[in-house]
């Protein structure tokens, strides 16, 4: 097994990766920016070595300086955790020209499966269902026009680099195309280098459905289930679940087999997850691949018992997947809450700040996924992610109370954070009955901003556990 591993990420998935490589015996190199000194990853690793300012551009984003970092300190391989360069396939060749092993899919699966057009093409040759639009990326206006003349509008125009609701748009109209595709050109070339477009039915109200894959990119793969994630807000899940609420069991099987198939049609090696959206009708389309670990993986550790990162990890080393689909069982019913330091009386806007008091809260089926401590403060650089809280519960209705009773529990001050609004949604009734879709927080944030007091104290609820 490896000996030591670099983690190239912060927060709590940087932890998370620590803690999975600590139980393999695996000694840890955190990499920090000067704005994280004091995280919670730096102390926990068995060495950390310094690689930058805040920026991410000159720390966490900085190949060189990583590059370095891994060699000073002698790791054998390079867990990119998510976000920063989790997806950037350049990265993962390098790592792997200088004799440091990559945990994660091939560069060139990460290459094609970053290009969204190129991904639908494949996973069509695939035999998976695609949403109907264009062939690959579009070459100008003219055929855009064309294409959403057969196609029929609503569609979406989506940048081919982009990804995770980067770079899309809704078009309605051909006047509204004409007034969009130059700009959202512009707009994906200045934000992802490559400023290429691609055209897809617009589906409305679908539900976003992904599916967890692990392959050891020979052609087997196995799945840990679904995720349900159209609780989103401007494309960020603030909270996902599985099973999803909303699909039969044929549902369920369907999207299992085109994931499974999707991915050994790749020869994909590694976690993987690939996302579906379902419509109102239930039909389903493939949507994207994610090539790297997502936030919300916790939801399926809770419910199969695997440790993905581990399995991760252990793939990458051996090259051979331990698990077959059979070990897989999945029981239960998981639920996963992102809480963040955004202050929702202003319209979500993030608020960095000290941490004056945090206590986490417990008991049975209850995780926390957190870098937080007492003291702690919350950097401005980089995204406003405090705690990931997931349960675990023999029913969803189980879970759901008993989420919204650790979010009661869960004391974080110093900072205002989006509890209050999480515990509204779970208190909905629509989404205490799984009825709910991408489209149900614009429909809520009507609700609650109207009945709806940040302060916690209209509804008698006690603002971050404290009364
Ligand atoms: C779509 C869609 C409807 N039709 N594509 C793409 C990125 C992902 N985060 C959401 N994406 C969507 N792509 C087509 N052809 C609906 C979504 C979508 C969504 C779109 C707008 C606002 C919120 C959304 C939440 C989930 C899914």
């Amino acid at each position: 097994m490896y000996k030591k591993v670099l983690v190239a990420a912060r927060g709590e998935i940087a932890l998370r990766v620590i803690r999975a490589c600590r139980e393999l015996d695996i000694k840890t190199v955190a990499v920090h920016s000067t704005a994280d000194i004091d995280s919670l990853h730096v102390k926990l690793a068995d060495e950390d070595v310094s690689i930058g300012p805040a920026s991410p551009s000159e720390s966490y984003l900085n190949i060189p300086r990583i590059i370095a970092a891994a060699e000073i300190t002698n790791a054998d391989a390079i867990h990119p955790g998510y976000g920063f360069l989790s997806e950037n396939s350049e990265f993962a060749e390098i790592c792997i020209k200088c004799g440091i092993d990559w945990i994660g899919p091939p560069p060139g699966l990460m290459k094609k499966m970053g290009d969204k057009a190129l991904a639908r093409n494949l996973m069509a040759s695939a035999g998976l269902p695609v949403i109907p639009g264009s062939n690959g990326e579009v070459a100008d206006e003219e055929e855009a026009l064309r294409l959403c003349g057969e196609v029929g509008y609503p569609v979406m125009v989506k940048a081919v680099a982009g990804g995770g609701g980067r770079g899309i748009r809704i078009i309605r109209n051909a006047g509204q195309l004409s007034e969009n595709f130059h700009t959202a050109a512009a707009e994906a070339k200045n934000s992802f280098g490559h400023g290429g477009l691609y055209i897809e039915k617009y589906l409305d109200s679908p539900r976003h459905i992904e599916v967890q894959i692990l392959g050891d990119g020979k052609g087997n793969v196995i799945h840990f289930g679904e995720r349900e994630c159209s609780i989103q807000r401007r494309h960020q899940k603030l909270m996902e679940e599985s099973p999803s609420p909303g699909i039969d069991e044929r549902m369920r099987k369907r999207l299992f087999s085109y994931a499974v198939k999707g991915a050994k049609y790749i020869k994909y090696g590694s976690l993987g997850t690939v996302e579906f959206l379902v419509d109102s009708k239930g039909d389903l389309f493939f949507l994207e691949m994610n090539t790297r670990v997502q936030v919300e993986h916790p939801v399926t550790e809770m419910i199969s018992k695997v440790d993905l990162i581990t399995e991760q990890i252990r793939l990458a080393y051996t090259g051979n997947l331990v698990l077959s689909q059979d070990d897989v069982v999945r029981k239960g019913w998981a639920m996963e809450c992102r809480i963040n330091a955004e202050d929702t009386d202003r319209n979500f806007i993030p608020v960095p700040g000290e941490i004056t008091f945090f206590h986490p809260p417990g008991g049975p089926g209850v995780r926390v996924d957190s870098h937080l401590y007492t003291g702690y403060t919350v950097p401005p650089n980089y995204d406003s992610l405090l705690a990931k809280v997931i349960v675990w519960g023999s029913t969803r209705d189980e879970a759901r109370k008993r989420m919204i009773g650790a979010l009661d529990e869960c004391i974080i001050e110093g900072v205002p954070t989006t509890i209050q609004f999480l515990k509204t949604i779970l208190r909905n009734s629509d989404f205490a009955e799984g009825k709910f879709d991408t489209t149900f927080i614009d429909k809520i944030k009507a609700i609650s901003v109207s009945g709806y007091n940040v302060n916690g104290s209209a509804n008698g609820d006690r603002e971050n556990g404290r009364s």
